[in-house]
């Protein structure tokens, strides 16, 4: 049993000295295919106790930045806006003592929370969005609902001047549209294109100008081999290695405010769970690295 994230001792764990907050988001409202996301803050935490605290590649123990662990966020009464603004309120309050926040999700949607609070906080203007998805999230609403997991990036158009999705491979033909005659503000890179020429850091940055920038992940933007338990697994996707390059690339080239990891389903395959654990601390090394 994990206490918290990575199942670190004091002083490592403890909130004063910390200079990252996990935010378990068991959010689950409107997951339309495979339900159970709802469990993915917890499974990510568990697996997490079984993570190398050493980095190999940077050579580096992120961990002792200091990394606090919320307890879980309750959504069991309320509705989606009051779940939505009282994660956000959480998550202001830790931007203005200056820790980073890292957001464990729970369906796409509770991503809104993070964003709007880096933009309040940072001002919409001075921050954009890399969004790492096999979907573009960008129905106007689905299903009725305007804060449905597949609207979350139209509603994060409202926040921020830039966004860039990478690893798209399913959407409507109105998000289609939507995102060609916005290519100038919402910049793409289809997956068939990732899979043609690779993930480019100079390209991503020319979508990303200011330097602040939010990294919101869905675990279904890799590849359903690696990262099999998923809420709408599509064939195709990211790597882990050719990822965390691009990735290290952002981190090195853009002052990274905080990032999420959502729409882990977890089921008896446990190999997703680690996954997304170790590509949280591969995230927290990246920002951590040599401080
Ligand atoms: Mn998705």
């Amino acid at each position: 049993m994990s206490r918290n994230f990575l199942d670190l001792d004091s002083p490592y764990c403890d909130y004063d000295s910390c200079r990252a907050v996990v935010f378990p988001c068991p959010y689950e409202k409107t997951t339309s295919y495979l339900k159970g996301t709802v469990y993915g803050p917890q499974r990510i935490i568990e697996a997490s106790a079984q993570v190398e605290l050493f980095d190999i590649e940077t050579t580096s123990e992120a961990y002792k930045c200091g990394i606090h662990t919320l307890a879980p966020f309750d959504y069991s009464a309320g509705t989606v806006d009051t779940w939505l603004d009282s994660t956000e309120v959480a998550i202001c309050a830790q931007l203005k003592t200056g820790k980073f926040p890292i957001i464990l999700g729970g369906e796409h949607t509770i991503s809104i929370a993070p964003i709007r609070a880096c933009s309040k906080h940072f001002g919409p203007s001075q921050m954009s969005v890399l969004h790492l998805d096999a979907h573009s999230d960008m129905r106007e609403e689905y299903q009725g609902n305007r804060y449905s997991h597949a609207s979350i990036m139209k509603r994060a158009h409202a926040c921020v001047q830039h966004t860039y999705s990478v690893g798209i491979r399913a959407q409507s033909i109105e998000e289609n549209e939507y995102l060609t005659v916005n290519k100038h503000r919402f910049g793409v890179l289809y997956d068939q294109e990732r899979f043609a020429k690779g993930l480019s850091v100079e390209e991503a940055l020319r979508y990303l100008p200011t330097e602040k920038v939010y990294i919101t992940i869905d675990l279904d933007y890799f590849q359903p081999e690696e990262v099999p338990s998923v809420g709408t697994p599509v064939p195709g996707g990211g790597s882990w290695y050719e990822t965390i390059k691009f990735l290290r690339g952002i981190f090195q080239k853009r002052q990274v405010v905080g990032f999420d990891v959502v729409e882990l389903k977890p089921d008896h395959d446990k190999r997703s769970d680690f996954f997304a654990a170790q590509l949280v601390y591969k995230l927290i090394t990246y920002k951590f690295q040599g401080t």
